[in-house]
């Protein structure tokens, strides 16, 4: 058995007992009420969800495992002479809680390899849609089709369901996903943009690396794909990809159908659309320039005749976070220190927006965060390396999207979390809480 199933099974039997516990002795305690406002607004801030994977504090931003960023990208194995982390050892991360050795790392890189043939049939199907489908509905299509190989779902089939041993058929089937999925996603890239010409794997490479050759873009690419995708993994597990993905598996549907479904809530505008939209809109602004970076009132004119036309300012607010989201600085980092990225006018845009956006959104009065969130600065990169189709962006955010919803989904089988019920309530009920005759 490989050392990260092995140290997983060990996590898993040691956390299992405070599970029980908690269930056994305190399931009465409190932890909080849920108010009218909640209950027709998203449900935001309700204490309902368990995960151990990261955490979202409103002032700091994402921990992973109790890690912040800097410190995630620092304690991790880099791939030799690059500046970026294997994606593979921070998919040992997020499911253990444990930094893993290169040795451990690059077992998990082996094993990736193993599980990252595509099987034909899920071409088929992606060749069978039509060219002007959108990437993340073949992205979930093929996600969706793979269910047949599921290994759960078979476990499930044959009678032998265990509640104590079925965590281990939702780890094989999350690893066969994370190890195709990069090859699918360069899959639809090149078909849908690339006249269809394809580019096969390159075995010696990790999962970044392959991602990047199979796309066909040049290095420091596979460095921008691996921040990328762990950039984007997990934000706590009340988001609409990563909650979709564990109500649609607390039903004990399998792990490809939990995740198409988190796809598809990751397609909307609100969500992971928004670095597509942030990307056209800032396309279409420059472009009404004749190309030049706006004067800063130029700029201003602009954000308000979004607001005005009732739409949103893409890429700025959040429903937890209350600052500067540190994904959005991380990517800046990466920009301000990356020659000639640094100097790109798209980039120069970007900064002025942070600039002067919050203060928009300020005197706006609607937004409770006026600050950026990680799709305000990720397109950027993407149109800079030659990755300009931004109908794409939500699917290299779907891959990295997949680590944390995996790892999760992972930890509530063996935790045994239940299925998802909410109660819901009508208007009528709702109007005499509140007192309205
Ligand atoms: N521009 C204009 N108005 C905004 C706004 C923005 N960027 N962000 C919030 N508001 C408005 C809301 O539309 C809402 O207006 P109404 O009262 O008229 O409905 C009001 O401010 C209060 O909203 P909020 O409580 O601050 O924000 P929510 O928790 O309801 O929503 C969103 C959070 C991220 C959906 C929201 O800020 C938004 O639409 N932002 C733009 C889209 C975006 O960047 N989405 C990506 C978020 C990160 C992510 O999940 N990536 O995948």
């Amino acid at each position: 058995m490989s050392t990260l199933k092995e140290t997983l099974r060990k996590k898993i039997d040691a956390h299992r007992p405070r599970t029980t516990r908690l269930v056994k002795e305190f399931s009465d305690v409190s932890l909080g009420e849920v108010t009218i406002g909640q209950c027709i607004g998203g449900a935001r801030g309700i204490k309902s969800l368990v995960t151990d994977i990261s955490y979202l504090d409103p002032m700091e931003g994402i921990r992973f495992r109790g890690m912040t960023i800097p410190e995630t990208f620092a304690a991790l194995p880099k791939v030799p002479g690059k500046d970026q982390p294997y994606v593979e050892g921070f998919w040992y991360l997020l499911l253990t809680g444990d930094v893993p050795t290169m040795e451990q790392t690059l077992e998990v890189v082996a094993d990736w390899k193993k599980r990252s043939v595509v099987p034909q049939y899920v071409y088929d199907v992606l060749n069978a849609l039509p060219d002007d489908s959108h990437p993340m509905a073949m992205f979930s299509s093929a996600v969706l089709a793979m269910q047949r190989d599921s290994v759960f779902a078979k476990t499930y089939a044959s009678g032998k369901f265990n509640k104590m041993t079925c965590w281990e058929d939702m780890y094989e089937d999350s690893n066969n996903m994370m190890a195709k999925l990069g090859p699918i996603g360069a899959y639809i890239y090149r078909k849908k943009y690339k006249n269809n010409k394809q580019i096969a794997a390159d075995p010696n490479l990790d999962m970044g690396g392959n991602f990047a050759h199979m796309m066909g873009v040049d290095a420091p690419y596979d460095d921008v794909a691996r921040m990328y995708f762990i950039l984007h993994s997990d934000h706590e597990s009340g988001n609409v990809s990563a909650h979709t993905t564990h109500l649609v598996a607390s039903a004990l549907s399998d792990a490809y159908y939990a995740y198409s479904a988190g796809l598809n809530g990751l397609a909307g505008p609100l969500h992971g659309l928004a670095n597509e939209e942030v990307l056209r809109w800032t396309q279409a602004f420059m472009e009404k320039l004749g190309g030049e970076v706006p004067t800063e009132e130029k700029l201003k004119e602009a954000l308000w005749a979004t607001l005005n036309s009732g739409q949103v300012i893409p890429g700025y607010g959040h429903a937890v976070l209350r600052k500067t989201d540190p994904r959005y600085i991380s990517q800046r980092e990466f920009c301000l220190k990356t020659e000639g990225l640094k100097d790109y006018p798209l980039f120069q845009l970007v900064r002025m927006i942070f600039e002067v956006a919050p203060g928009v959104l300020t005197e706006h009065g609607k937004a409770k965060n006026p600050w950026p969130n990680v799709d305000a600065q990720s397109g950027v990169i993407q149109w800079y390396y030659g990755v300009t189709q931004y109908e794409f962006y939500t699917v290299l955010f779907g891959i990295g999207r997949a680590l944390g919803c995996l790892a999760n989904i992972t930890w509530d089988r063996a935790l045994g979390y239940g299925i998802e019920r909410p109660k819901s309530v009508t208007t009528a009920m709702l109007e005499a809480a509140a007192g309205i005759k």
